[in-house]
């Protein structure tokens, strides 16, 4: 393996931001044709294909697909010993923290009369039944069932539906069954891959159909939401490969940068970190990016995912620019998923900045803090989704139903403009919907 570094470039002009701020091509041509198929049979015969893909993609010889609640319990005492005290503690800390940050969210209803008599609002009502997809593979991403469960509890889903990938004696990862009781996931099923997807986005005998499909994944997982929410289920992102933008100047400190990086890379192969250095004097800003380069490889050892960051770190770029502008810029251009702005005053920064996931504020915020248990949610926008998308909140969990309500006077006082638009448009049972009810008053009820 050769030596880790990210490669830099000096004071580009406007026009080279683009091409520099790239993102690794995903391309789902390959597991199209695949996933279509196990969508289909999934759709036509239900859990019998369910069982036949765990036993071709996870090796699992499996009875049901479903663990109980009672299993669930009973899993959790008996491989409670896979999991320490302190891993039981800093999940609680972590699911209190999204919980109280995700339960300020509350969407209060508002009553708004826009004219005497014209009342309208709007209410909150949570979606029914929700699934959210953990997946198996590297790293058990128990964090993510406390982001998606956790608020899909406050918000009153009466179903949280939680799939993943058994290992092949059919259990799961400890911590992923006590994140998913810490969070009020309502049923588990050992299911994974597209297959997962398509049971929760069609529904088989066992695991229910679903309103919306949430959740990280492979391109197979990926592909599988778009084609799921073609075929009319709610998902929660188009989601990409992980990504981390660092806006840093002189003040910053070279090993909190670096360590910064890796921490993205780490995650995959695809996963992208860029940095961007406000730094005017060259030789500083060698100087500052030299030490970035040492701390990588330093750090990079102790991550045991070496192969993914040596890979991911060939695709990210260290960007010196002279000026704040220009950084703000590049960052707004990039739209990165996580934002991290290590520079003095980094609010004034913030201020500026319009497209992000989320935004890390000074030396003392890291990403990994968002990542787990500062209380913001870690489902964000990757591939520049920022730019029109924002990540899972409470929000993620409602429809918005508006209602309305007019009294009589009301109705009459909007029954002019009523009419005028709908004959306008040539629609006269719009306006006679209103024509009918003003002459019933005139002939019937007492004016005053
Ligand atoms: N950085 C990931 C979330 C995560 N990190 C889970 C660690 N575990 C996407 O935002
Ligand atoms: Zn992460």
């Amino acid at each position: 393996m050769g030596r880790l570094f990210i490669r830099r470039a000096y004071y580009p002009g406007s026009g080279e931001w683009e091409a520099l701020c790239s993102r690794p091509e995903t391309s789902y041509e390959d597991v199209r044709m695949s996933v279509d198929r196990i969508m289909d049979t999934v759709r036509s015969q239900g859990d019998s294909a369910l069982f036949t893909y765990e036993k071709e993609f996870d090796k699992a010889y499996l009875q049901t697909l479903e663990i109980s609640m009672e299993e669930r319990d009973r899993f959790i005492v008996e491989t409670g010993i896979l999991m320490s005290d302190d891993l039981k503690e800093a999940l609680s800390v972590a699911a209190r923290n999204i919980r109280t940050f995700h339960e300020a969210q509350m969407p209060f209803p508002q009553r708004v009369e826009t004219m005497p008599g014209v009342t309208c609002w709007r209410k909150s009502v949570p979606l029914e039944k929700v699934g959210i997809y953990i997946p198996g593979g590297t790293a058990p991403l128990f964090s993510t069932v406390l982001m998606l469960a956790v608020p899909a509890s406050i918000a009153g889903c009466k179903e949280i539906i939680l799939c993943t990938p058994p290992s092949p004696n059919g259990t799961v990862h400890p911590a992923i069954l006590y994140a998913a009781r810490l969070a009020g996931v309502t049923r588990i099923f050992t299911v994974g891959g597209a297959q997962a997807i398509a049971a929760m986005a069609y529904g088989t005998e066992s695991v229910p159909r679903c309103h919306k499909v949430l959740g990280p994944g492979n391109t197979y997982v990926t592909y599988a939401k778009q084609r799921a929410s073609m075929d009319g289920t709610a998902i929660d992102m188009p989601a990409g490969p992980s990504e981390v933008m660092v806006l840093a100047d002189g003040t910053a400190r070279p090993d909190f940068v670096a360590v910064d990086l890796l921490s993205q890379a780490e995650h995959g192969s695809d996963s992208q970190a860029i940095l961007v250095l406000v730094e005017p004097d060259t030789v500083k800003a060698d100087a500052f990016l030299d030490y970035v380069d040492t701390w990588l490889e330093r750090m990079a050892g102790e991550s045991g995912r070496l192969g993914y960051i040596s890979s991911s770190l060939g695709h990210s770029r260290a960007i010196v620019v002279k000026k704040m502008a220009e950084a703000v810029g590049i960052a707004n251009l990039y739209a990165a998923e996580h934002l991290i702005i290590q520079t003095e005053m980094p609010v004034d920064y913030e201020k500026e900045i319009t497209n992000a996931g989320s935004i890390f504020l000074g030396s003392w915020s890291p990403e990994s803090a968002g990542d787990y248990a500062s209380g913001t949610n870690h489902t964000l926008p990757t591939g520049g989704w920022a730019h029109s998308y924002s990540g899972v909140s409470l929000d993620t969990f409602y429809k918005k139903i508006t209602v309305q309500e007019l009294s009589r006077e009301g109705l009459e006082r909007l029954a002019p403009t009523i009419v005028a638009m709908a004959e306008g448009e040539g629609l006269q049972a719009h306006a006679q919907a209103v024509r009918t009810r003003m002459n019933l008053l005139r002939e019937t009820i007492p004016q005053g």
